[in-house]
C-alpha cells in the first residue's frame, strides 16, 4: 500500500514509533536520506546529532529498477530477515539484523557507514586480497551448517520446506538461467557486442550447459543460499589483517545448489577482472582471475575441517565428501558462466562493465561472454588453473 511506503519525512515518526528502534537513535535531531541504489528497495540512512546512525530497508511492492508496472512481492523481506538470522548465527562475516517489522516489510540493519560496496573499491581499482577467500569461508559455514551435512535429515528438510522464496527465484530463473540465452525483449548490449550475442545464442553446447544449470537450481534444494552474491551485496572495510567483509542483502535467499553463491560470487570477480584487464592492467586481472582458485582453496579447507562434525557421519562416509567436492566446484564454474552472461546481455548490468567507455566496454563485455563459453561448456573438466587461462587469453 501506498501509504505504507516510507520516504525521507515519515521515518523519523516511524522509528518513534517502533520499541526495538525508538532508543537507538534521537529522532528529534535526526536527518534521513534515501540512498537506495540498487535494482528493488528503499535504503534510508538516519543519522541524530549524537552521531547515532540506523540502517532502514523497504520493500517495495514493485521493482524499483522498472517501476509499478511490474509487481513484486514484499515478502521477500521476510525471507531476507531469516536469513540473515542464520546466516548471521554461523559467520562473523554478515551483516547484522537490527529489528524487522513483518507488516511495512522494513529490516533495521547494523550502520556499515564505515564500509563500502566491495563493487565500488574493485571499480575504482582499490584492493581485493582476502575479500574472496572470506566470502568463500562464509558460505562454506552455510553450507554446511544449513544442509544435511551440518542438520540432522529431518531438520535440515523442515528447514528446507520453509524457506521458499519463489516470486524471487522466478527472476532468478528468468533473468539468470533463461533470458541471456533463450532470447527476450529486456536484453540489451552496444551494437559493438551484437556480433558476440548472436554467435552465442545460436551456439547449442552454450545454451544447453546454461539449462542444465537451470534445471539444477529449480530442483536442488541443498543449503540456504544467499540467493545474490555478487559484489555489490558486500561491504568492505580495510584490508589486509584489518580487513572486514560484511554480505548483506539475502532477499534472494532460498533453498538452493551449494555452488550458487560461490558461482556468482566467482562472476563478480571476474567482472572485476575483465574491468582491469580492458584499463590495461593485465596484473590486476591475473590477480583477481586467480581469486577463483583461492576462495575455492578456502572453501574445501572449511568444509573439510567441518566434515568430521557431520550430523549423519554413519550415512556419509569420507568417499562422499570425495565426490560431492568437485561435484560442487563443477556447478560452481556453470552458475559463475550463467551470471557472467546474463549481466552483460540481461536486464540487470554491472557497472563494472557498464561505465567503460565504447572500447574498453568491447573488450571487457566480450572477455565476460567467451569466459561464460568456457565455464558453461567445460565446466564439467574444467580446472582452476584453466579459469585464469582462459580469462587472459579472453583479454
Ligand atoms: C529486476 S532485479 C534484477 C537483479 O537485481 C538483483 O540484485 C538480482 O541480481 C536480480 O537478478
Ligand atoms: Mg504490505
Ligand atoms: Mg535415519
Ligand atoms: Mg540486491
Amino acid at each position: 500500500m501506498a501509504d505504507q511506503v516510507l520516504t525521507i519525512d515519515t521515518v523519523p515518526g516511524y522509528i518513534a514509533d517502533r520499541k526495538a528502534l525508538r532508543d537507538l537513535v534521537d529522532v528529534e535531531t535526526l536527518s534521513v536520506s534515501e540512498i537506495g541504489d540498487g535494482n528493488l528497495n528503499l535504503v534510508f540512512v538516519c543519522a541524530d546529532q549524537q552521531g547515532r546512525r540506523l540502517v532502514l530497508k523497504q520493500a517495495l511492492p514493485y521493482v524499483r529498477l522498472v517501476g509499478p508496472d511490474w509487481p513484486m512481492t514484499e515478502a521477500r523481506a521476510a525471507r531476507e530477515a531469516a536469513a540473515m538470522r542464520v546466516h548471521g548465527a554461523l559467520s562473523p562475516d554478515v551483516c547484522q539484523l537490527v529489528d524487522f517489522d513483518e507488516e511495512r516489510h522494513v529490516l533495521a540493519l547494523e550502520d556499515l557507514s564505515d564500509h563500502e560496496v566491495f563493487r565500488t573499491r574493485l571499480n575504482a581499482g582499490g584492493p581485493y586480497e582476502g575479500v574472496a577467500e572470506r566470502l568463500a569461508a562464509y558460505l562454506a559455514e552455510v553450507a554446511f551448517g544449513t544442509s544435511f551435512l551440518g542438520l540432522p535429515t529431518q531438520e535440515f528438510r523442515r528447514r528446507a520446506a520453509a524457506a521458499i522464496n519463489p516470486e524471487l527465484c522466478e527472476l532468478t530463473e528468468d533473468l539468470v538461467f533463461t533470458e541471456p540465452y533463450l532470447g527476450a525483449d529486456r536484453n540489451s548490449v552496444r551494437p559493438v557486442l551484437e556480433p558476440v550475442v548472436a554467435r552465442l545464442q545460436a551456439d547449442q553446447e552454450w545454451i544447453a550447459g546454461a539449462l542444465a544449470m537451470k534445471r539444477s537450481f529449480l530442483t536442488v534444494q541443498e543449503m540456504l543460499l544467499h540467493g545474490d552474491l555478487h559484489s555489490g551485496s558486500v561491504f568492505v572495510r580495510g584490508d589486509g589483517a584489518d580487513l572486514s567483509v560484511k554480505a548483506f542483502d539475502p532477499e534472494f535467499a532460498c533453498y538452493g545448489p551449494v555452488g550458487f553463491d560461490l558461482g556468482m560470487m566467482w562472476a563478480s570477480m571476474l567482472f572485476a577482472a575483465a574491468r582491469a584487464g580492458a584499463l590495461g592492467d593485465l596484473a590486476r586481472a591475473e590477480g583477481l582471475f586467480r581469486t577463483v582458485s583461492s576462495s575455492w582453496a578456502v572453501f574445501e579447507e572449511r568444509l573439510r575441517q567441518r566434515w568430521p562434525d557431520r550430523a549423519a557421519p554413519g550415512g556419509l562416509p569420507d568417499s562422499f565428501l570425495e565426490d560431492w567436492l568437485p561435484a560442487v566446484l563443477r556447478d560452481s564454474f556453470g552458475f559463475a558462466g550463467c551470471e557472467a552472461a546474463r549481466r552483460i546481455i540481461g536486464l540487470a548490468k554491472v557497472s563494472d562493465v557498464e561505465s567503460l567507455d565504447d572500447d574498453a566496454y568491447a573488450v571487457a563485455a566480450t572477455a565476460c561472454l567467451r569466459l561464460s563459453r568456457v565455464l558453461l561448456v567445460e565446466r564439467e573438466t574444467l580446472t582452476l588453473d584453466r579459469v585464469v587461462e582462459a580469462g587472459l587469453a579472453a583479454l
